[in-house]
């Protein structure tokens, strides 16, 4: 099959900008879950805290363990205790948008 030289050309440059484009889309293109957990201790240290999480189908089971963060500014602000809820992403241990919610605030 003959291909054009326009043809060539925009096909080159299609392929040199579709590992920037995958980059900018990666988040956006992931499943998304809600996590729900108890905090059980904050390391502002390391930005990270221990989270007693609820089961995410999908993600991770039911378990205690320790979280990174997208915004350490949260950790200034969640104590232990705080029941919070936070945005979770496929195949990413991080903890996303966390944000402290009432028990009774809960639906
Ligand atoms: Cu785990």
């Amino acid at each position: 099959m003959r291909i054009s030289k326009i043809t060539r050309r925009t096909f080159a440059s299609a392929v040199l900008l579709a590992p920037s484009a995958a980059l900018l889309h990666a988040q956006g293109k992931k499943k998304s879950y809600v996590f729900h957990g108890k905090v059980e201790s904050v390391d502002a240290a390391s930005k990270s805290m221990t989270v007693d999480g609820a089961k995410v189908e999908g993600w991770m089971d039911a378990m205690s363990m320790k979280y990174d963060v997208d915004n350490a500014d949260v950790l200034k602000t969640v104590k232990k205790g705080d029941t919070i809820e936070a945005t979770v992403y496929e195949g990413n241990i991080k903890l996303y948008k966390v944000h402290v919610v009432k028990p009774d605030s809960k639906k």
